[in-house]
């Protein structure tokens, strides 16, 4: 039983500890960037063509991880992202934020650090569910999971599937309802963060600052100067946009292809509703090659002006002199996005944008499957799946001086790590944060050695995943995968496989069998096996 005076105890040990730490320990700045729907090898530093200077900057200058994981789409990453623990399933997408978890926001609060989230948070857009709610001094952006980027007041067309939802835009307790000419999220965010980083250095606080773009997830929305950049570089289709990025990953160092091959296209081979199938390019018409080219050029607009953006962030960080005493991460929150319209609804979708150019403010537009595979190349499927396309993200982190500049590791790395480690930063213990609430444990491990280029913390358990159908579990080298459609766990060497195309579960029966297990065990504690779809 927790009796009034352990939840007052708890807070002034925390009180006292924030104090104490300060003295002892030089806690930087935190900048954990989260881009929505960005696949794999979109950023140049990941083999992308994309115009991303500011992001190759923080490569050059930082470490990349190649076998980081998220959780496949964007509510369960975030889930874990702010809580350090596996997304709980069981009460809907709005309930993943529970009275007995920690969130980023709180821990980092806790220790004496000014908390900011800007962009999409995507976790509840009431009380006691929003961002201010939950830890965050400061919330500005859009509550739910996406909005026209001109002008948020502008409600979903009918199409989409929800019903013309207008999206609430805020700032802390106001909802915003008017946008000035010439507004464009990605730019407000950007600016929102320049704000907040001068501010914080007025106060001489430590800031964290969570710079959640909604780029470059649907609808397709860009400026035309940023579209124009990008005519034309996409006539030869997605499957040879693949064979170039691939290419260059080799150069780079991203991918060894003696282990990771370029994945040939997946067959859709069940009901499941992101299960497409990828038709050659060549056997397009050429009004359906045109539209398709003209959506991939303002897809590559949006990150480039999403890029933009974060290079006026990091000027604002060099001006304040807040460069060095900064760690940035910038990760994704899943693989490049394969979303259409729901069955029969694409004849309204495309009568509904005819007459728009791709990328304007009245248009509504999705990328497409092709494309969304493409920018995961080398991998396989794309977001709402457990293969490597699904939920292994670009993730780069730099801090001068304390992260190697220009590495390339192949730890591997999941989204539940970052709560221990910027606890570990923040010099406070997650139990102190709790105030004697009885949290759920959590399930990440500190990333600070692997920054340090010192050996990894072991993982305890196995990594699992679970999603609208989709499984997986990760144990060193080997990855069971379990997808929507054929409904078979399919067992991969990834230390040999990496693009998951030779399926070793008939020779080794016994190895997919105790995964299995270690898998259904965690899905009865995430809530997976409450929902009644998997
Ligand atoms: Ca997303």
């Amino acid at each position: 039983m927790r009796a009034p005076q352990s939840w007052r105890s708890g807070l002034l040990a925390a009180l006292a500890l924030a104090g104490a730490v300060s003295a002892q320990v030089e806690r930087p700045n935190i900048l954990l960037i989260i881009p929505d729907d960005l696949g794999y090898s979109d950023l140049g530093s990941y083999g992308g063509e994309i115009r991303t200077p500011h992001l190759d900057r923080l490569a050059q200058e930082g470490t990349r991880f190649t076998q980081f994981y998220n959780n496949a789409v964007c509510v369960t990453t975030r889930a874990s992202v702010y809580t350090g623990a596996s997304p709980r399933q069981r009460a809907g997408l709005d309930g993943m934020l529970r009275p007995n978890m920690v969130t980023l926001g709180e821990a980092l609060k806790a220790a004496g650090y000014e908390t900011s989230l800007i962009g999409k948070w995507h976790l509840g857009s009431e009380a006691p569910q929003r961002p201010i709610d939950r830890g965050f001094d400061d919330y500005y952006g859009v509550l739910s999971g996406a909005c026209n980027f001109f002008d948020p007041t502008i409600p979903d067309p009918q199409f989409y599937g929800s019903n013309g939802a207008n999206r609430p835009f805020a700032h802390n307790e106001t909802l915003i309802t008017e946008f000035p000419e010439g507004f464009y999220t990605t730019d407000a965010f950007s600016t929102h963060a320049v704000e907040r980083i001068r501010n914080a250095t007025k106060t001489g606080q430590p800031f964290f600052i969570n710079l959640c773009y909604t780029a470059p997830h649907f609808p397709l929305h860009a400026p035309r100067e940023d579209i124009a950049r990008y005519r034309g570089k996409y006539r030869d289709g997605y499957r040879k946009l693949r064979e170039r990025r691939f290419q260059r990953q080799i150069e780079l160092g991203i991918i060894d292809p003696a282990v990771t091959k370029l994945s040939t296209a997946d067959e859709k081979t069940g009901p499941f509703r992101y299960d497409y199938e990828i038709p050659r390019w060549e056997d397009l018409d050429e009004e359906t090659r045109e539209r398709e080219e003209r959506r991939m050029e303002v897809y590559a607009a949006m990150v480039d002006r999403m890029d933009q953006g974060i290079g006026r962030v990091l000027a604002a960080l060099e001006e304040t002199g807040q460069a060095e005493n900064t760690l940035i991460i910038f990760i994704s929150d899943n693989g490049g996005c394969a979303s259409l319209p729901e069955a029969g609804k694409m004849d309204e979708y495309l009568a509904f944008n005819r007459d728009i150019p791709t990328g304007d403010k009245d248009g509504y537009e999705f990328v497409g499957p092709a494309w969304g595979w493409a920018q995961n190349a080398p991998f396989r499927r794309y977001k709402g799946w457990n293969y490597e396309g699904g939920f292994c993200t670009p993730m780069i982190v730099r801090w001068p001086g304390k992260v190697a500049a220009g590495r390339i590791t192949a730890e591997v790395g999941h989204v539940v790590d970052f709560m221990p480690t910027f606890l570990e930063l923040g010099g406070i213990d997650y139990q102190t944060v709790a105030q004697g609430r009885d949290v759920v444990p959590l399930e990440g491990r500190s990333l600070l050695p692997v920054f340090a280029g010192e050996q990894a913390t072991p993982r305890t358990e196995m990594m699992c995943w679970a999603l609208m159908g989709s499984r997986a579990v990760r144990d060193g080298q080997w990855k069971l995968v379990w997808g929507a459609s054929d409904r078979r766990w399919e067992l991969y060497d990834l230390a040999t496989d990496r693009s998951e195309m030779v399926d070793l579960a008939g020779a080794d029966p016994a190895r997919v069998a105790a995964m299995a297990i270690e898998w259904t065990r965690w899905a009865e504690m995430s809530e997976v096996a409450d929902r009644g779809d998997y």
